[in-house]
């Protein structure tokens, strides 16, 4: 028996799954529906995470029923390299997406993605609105076409053409998406007085209640996208209104960590490309504190279009044989550090909110605080689905953390982010998050260029200040370096004694 057979066991048994023996004799395993919920852009500002001024009631009810991961880290902090990651189980040095307009199956023609692999083994598979990045879609993972809003509705036809459309566009233009039109764009934020489902993310909260109800009866895994809070921080009215009165507060470290290479930094052009936005210098204090508020208005819309989805799941009595699944692709700065948008490797950016929720689970209402990466989520659905691992995968099940929260796991998460030195060439940041340190290795290999950064969280919570330079610290970025190198094999879990 090997140690992973003896893991899952064990953790099935802890989570009230099949007993073991039971499990073995009758070859039965739970089969749980997957709800597979992706927040775009949603950082970990949330009641669940101890953030008491935003209003996340849906998302935290959902966490004290399941587990809350305080230290969840994206291996690429932008949409489609963070997304690809996850989906496919491989780092981004695997599926060489960095960017957003290479599809995976570019260079893996063969990857077996996540969804895919619950379609292979039964399950009913389906996509609504932004799952795979946008234009990016991937035709094999879905049982049912996928659906977008304001296509045609659904299930429908028309959709299933739509779908056929779009896949066959996709293969004649050699799987490349053309990069999105950066048509101009209008305000960073708006508050029409309009109805929850006027809007992209209320539409699809009503797909996925209609999808609830025709995929019962059979397993399902529904991967439901919501857009919000991407920018523009568009939300109907209500939903700025929660924030009337709240006293926002300025990111505390506005300004770049002390020491910081420049390569780690950038120019928030997604920002910028709005039209209240100026297009260079820094973004004034009124306009920030509009920009926090905007974020949280979006934030709450999604958390509303959250809770009807799950409602309905509870309504029709598929709860208990459900998994709910819950990630925002990576974090966001909200003038933290000076910048706004993600594309760093700062932890504001590589951080991101992770909840699961699994029938039966004794951990319900807690947190862990091990590391853990988007790159685990799909050998731990599969782990609790019973649906077989496939060996290719780059991450490790967090189901014995599920079973067990403060059991002992990974010493260290990795992230990375690609950023062009000018005069230098294109260079790759490898991140490192370790229980008490960032440490990041910028390289441009063919000149022999390197910037470092080193942040102690235990004496600089905030990571203010880039220690990597300062002699006392040789001898740790001589060790973090080679654990760097040893990379996410060497970090990963001991098996159990
Ligand atoms: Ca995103």
């Amino acid at each position: 028996m090997t140690n992973a057979t003896v893991s899952r066991r064990g953790a099935l048994a802890a989570l009230g799954g099949l007993p073991p023996a039971l499990a073995a004799q009758t070859g039965r395993r739970p089969r749980y529906n997957v709800l597979f919920i992706a927040v775009d852009d949603l950082r970990p500002e949330l009641g669940c995470y101890g953030n008491t001024l935003i209003h996340s009631p849906n998302i935290d009810r959902l966490a004290s029923r399941g587990l809350v991961f305080s230290r969840a880290y994206c291996q690429q902090a932008v949409c489609s390299p963070s997304r690809t990651s996850l989906l496919t189980g491989l780092r981004p040095d695997t599926t060489r997406v960095y960017e957003l307009q290479t599809h995976f199956r570019k260079n893996l023609p063969d990857a077996v993605t996540l969804p895919e692999q619950f379609r292979k083994h039964g399950y009913a598979t389906t996509g609504l609105s932004k799952v795979f990045h946008g234009g990016l879609d991937d035709a094999q993972s879905w049982s049912i076409p996928s659906w977008v809003p304001n296509g045609p509705a659904w299930g429908s036809p028309e959709n299933a053409t739509r779908f056929e459309r779009v896949a066959a566009s996709l293969k004649e233009r050699g799987l490349r998406n053309q990069p999105a039109a950066q048509a101009s764009r209008g305000p960073s934020w708006a508050a029409p007085d309009v109805a929850d489902n006027a809007l992209a993310d209320g539409k699809t909260a009503d797909t996925a209640i209609a999808a609830l109800q025709q995929l019962r009866g059979q397993p399902f895994f529904l991967a439901t996208g919501f857009l919000k809070p991407h920018l523009p921080f568009i939300a109907p009215k209500r939903y700025h209104d929660l924030y009337k009165d709240a006293k926002f507060q300025l990111a505390p470290n506005p300004f770049p960590p002390k020491n910081v290479p420049p390569v780690a930094l950038h120019n928030f052009g997604e920002l910028r490309s709005y039209s209240d936005i100026p297009k260079d210098g820094p973004v004034s204090d009124e306009k920030a504190l509009e920009l926090i508020r905007g974020y949280y208005a979006a934030a709450s819309y999604t958390d509303a279009q959250i809770g009807r989805v799950i409602g309905e799941l509870e309504r029709l009595k598929l709860r208990e044989s459900t998994i709910v699944i819950l990630w925002g692709d990576h974090g966001w700065h909200l003038g933290e550090h000076g910048l706004w948008n993600k594309h760093s490797n700062f932890e504001i950016a590589a951080r991101a909110p992770l909840v699961i929720s699994v029938p039966g689970q004794k951990s319900a209402g807690r947190k862990s605080a091990a590391l853990v990466e988007f790159v685990d989520i799909y050998p731990t659905l599969c782990e609790l689905c019973g649906v077989p691992v496939p060996g290719q995968l780059e991450g490790t099940s967090f189901a014995p953390l599920v079973a067990d929260p403060g059991r002992e796991w990974k010493t260290a998460a990795f992230s990375q982010y690609p950023r062009a030195v000018p005069g230098v060439g294109q260079a790759m940041g490898h991140s490192m998050r370790t229980d008490r340190y960032r440490y990041t290795e910028w390289r441009v290999p063919a000149k022999n260029w390197l910037a470092v950064e080193l942040y102690d969280y235990q004496n600089d919570p905030l990571g203010n200040v880039n220690i990597a330079g300062e002699p006392g610290s040789a001898a740790l970025v001589r060790q973090l370096s080679r654990m760097l190198e040893d990379g996410w094999k060497a970090a990963r879990p001991k098996a159990p004694a």
